[in-house]
């Protein structure tokens, strides 16, 4: 007869995550190592009790960290799988109805960002004894159709666990997905509030520690051959870094492999750091908001290797930053969807175990002397617009790129900045200098205003003796910002620069640049002439707002006071944030491309028929890369 135990689905949920593992390379590491939650009917006595019961008894591992919203503890676990190369993310449980709706939009940055993590909304009652309760969808529809269904488009694995025993295969399954690099996302498991507290005789070898191999797909010799081929044929060659070459680990390979072929390395937002900013070889980020290096070169490139890149429209411009007619593209991806992409001949692999394997083929290999003496050329001059940027001297309220400058000068090459939305991104991708494959933390898959300050939250747990900084928009602070209660009662220490413009500088520049007027994009009193939002600045204290949850709070006017702030929030244990004031209309730095926005064909407007000739003009350069 098998053994078994008695405890409830809950109960046996909690012990089966606390006995979960990671290991590549040979390096194990907890999958799990704890539960985020927000109690309230659902899960308060399901979930709740055995957490508690874990915490009471010593029997399962399982420590329970309290969030302030429930988009923000999955942002936090995200931030953490990021830092952690996809091998450990944490379980987030919500209770019934809007909490776990709240983890809705966290679930589609996660699955868009391919980051794991394992997400248990609670679930109406499976026996439905008492419906509709409070919280719960009344469809006509169907009467097993919950607003957990929403969560099926943005999951890489969903399944509802209506009776105790589903939760065997539902969670072996769960892990499976967390645990692959080309599948994982979001995982979630719903879980009605009647099934998590019913008991059930589980079987022990359920809860026996389990071991999740993270492999490094070997790639396809003739694959290989392919490829090199392709690659020494190539004049003009462009390496475009993205999020697999970190999260595989791949920098010293990397970075041996563009040293001794001399290729030049761009790098998209989830790639930068890879190869250091300084290294001969790194010409930068690429695509809309690209740098002038990157994106000269890659207007030439007869053959583009991507790199664990997915070729998102910013990597890209938008189908316009490849300009050499006959481009070809190699693809080096654990993923064939991405390997294949701009009918690429596609290296489905591991990236480090790709780049050993095309470094052979290619060892007696190197572009021509001219081709680097060009790229070191190309560098020089946007070193020149990246100090430019630095220096502005913008007066009264400094510039966001002199902010930027001041930042890099203050930080260690281990420190990590975060970002996510807003006109630091784009700043950020030209003038970040990023030794450390971990010091860049800008998501931009999903590129979601609120994943910031939940995101140092995650950062600083996965790895406390960084230097973790988040940097922030006041839009983006306005939209989540209630983690800094959490820093404080974790007693994480994360300093927050808040960049403080009244309003949307991205949006209304873009806005500006479509012929629409920067309509609607300041935090303003609404005009009584005009009915528009034009009016004076708002009295907006977000300094005393973060104050009063907790924080240290540093005030800065000008790049002077912010570099003495920096320096006192370093010096400090406790979560500061330095509150520093900007100037909304810029001077960002110089755009080296194109994002497609289409603007109306036709208008009432002056201001929009001039962009719409504009746009008409960028799109002839659009193409598919066929
Ligand atoms: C959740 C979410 N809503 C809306 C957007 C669209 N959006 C992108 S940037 C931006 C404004 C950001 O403002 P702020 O954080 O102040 O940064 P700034 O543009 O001033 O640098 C908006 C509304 C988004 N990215 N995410
Ligand atoms: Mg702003």
């Amino acid at each position: 007869m098998t053994n078994t135990v008695r405890l409830t689905t809950a109960q046996a949920l909690v012990r089966f995550l606390a006995n979960q593992f990671s290991e590549r390379d040979g390096q194990e590491q907890r999958l799990i190592p704890g539960v985020w939650g927000i109690f309230g009917h659902g899960n308060v006595a399901g979930l709740g009790q055995a957490l508690l019961q874990a915490a009471v008894t010593g029997e399962a591992d399982l420590p329970y960290y309290l969030a302030r919203n429930e988009q923000g503890m999955v942002h936090a676990s995200v931030a953490y799988a990021k830092m952690r190369d996809r091998l450990a993310t944490f379980a987030c449980t919500a209770s019934t109805g809007p909490g776990s709706t709240n983890m809705i939009t966290g679930a589609a940055l996660a699955t868009t960002n391919r980051l794991p993590v394992l997400l248990l909304p609670s679930d109406m009652f499976a026996t439905r004894a008492a419906d509709p309760v409070l919280q719960q969808l009344e469809d006509t529809r169907g009467g097993d159709v919950t607003v957990n269904d929403a969560f099926r488009a943005v999951s890489k694995y969903f399944d509802r666990v209506s009776r105790p025993e589903q939760l065997v295969p539902a969670a072996l399954a769960a892990m499976r997905v967390l645990t692959d690099p080309v599948e994982t996302g979001a995982v979630t498991l719903a879980l009605p509030q009647d099934v998590q507290a019913e008991a059930h005789d589980w079987p022990v070898d359920f809860f026996r520690r389990r071991v999740w191999h993270v492999g490094r797909p070997v790639p396809e010799p003739p694959a290989v051959e392919r490829a090199a081929r392709l690659l020494r044929g190539a004049r003009t060659p462009l390496i475009v870094a993205g999020g697999g070459a970190v999260y595989s680990g791949a920098e010293t390979e990397l970075r041996a492999f563009a040293e001794a072929t001399g290729i030049p390395v761009a790098d998209t937002h989830a790639g930068k750091g890879a190869v250091p900013w300084d290294h001969p070889c790194a010409v930068g980020g690429i695509g809309s908001t690209g740098a002038y290096a990157a994106n000269e070169l890659a207007r030439e490139a007869d053959v583009v290797l991507g790199i664990g890149t997915r070729y998102s429209d910013f990597t890209t411009a938008s189908h316009t930053v490849f300009g050499n007619p006959d481009v070809t593209f190699v693809n080096l991806n654990v993923a064939r969807l991405d390997a294949v992409k701009h009918s690429a001949e596609p290296l489905v692999a591991d990236a480090r175990l790709g780049l050993q394997a095309l470094a052979g083929p290619l060892a007696d290999w190197e572009v021509d002397p001219r081709y680097r003496a060009r790229t070191r050329e190309l560098i020089a001059r946007t070193r020149e617009i990246e100090d430019a940027c630095f220096t502005v001297g913008h007066g009264p309220l400094p510039a966001q790129t002199e902010i930027l400058g001041a930042l890099n000068d203050a930080l260690d090459d281990r420190a990590v900045v975060i970002n996510a939305a807003g006109s630091l991104p784009g700043d950020l991708q030209q003038l970040w200098r990023a030794r450390d494959p971990k010091a860049y933390h800008v998501e931009y898959a999903y590129s979601c205003m609120g994943y910031e300050v939940a995101a140092g939250v995650g950062a600083k747990m996965a790895d406390p003796s960084r230097e973790v900084v988040v940097l922030v928009g006041d839009g983006s602070y306005l939209m989540m910002a209630q983690e800094i209660v959490t820093m404080v009662s974790e007693g994480l220490k994360v300093i927050v620069v808040l960049v403080q413009n009244h309003g949307f500088a991205s949006i209304g520049a873009l806005s500006e640049s479509l012929g629409s007027q920067r309509f609607g994009t300041k935090y303003r009193y609404r005009d009584d002439s005009s009915g528009l939002l034009d009016g004076d600045v708002l009295p907006v204290d977000l300094a005393a707002n973060a104050s009063n949850l907790g924080a240290d709070v540093l005030h800065a006017t000008s790049v002077g006071e912010f570099r003495a702030a920096m320096e006192k929030a370093k010096a400090s244990s406790h979560t500061t944030v330095v509150h520093v004031e900007t100037d909304l209309y810029g001077p960002n730095p110089p755009g080296h491309g194109w994002w497609d926005v289409p603007v109306s064909e036709v208008s009432a407007l002056e201001s929009t028929r001039t962009a719409r000739a504009a746009y008409a003009a960028h799109k002839l350069s659009q193409r598919h890369y066929l």
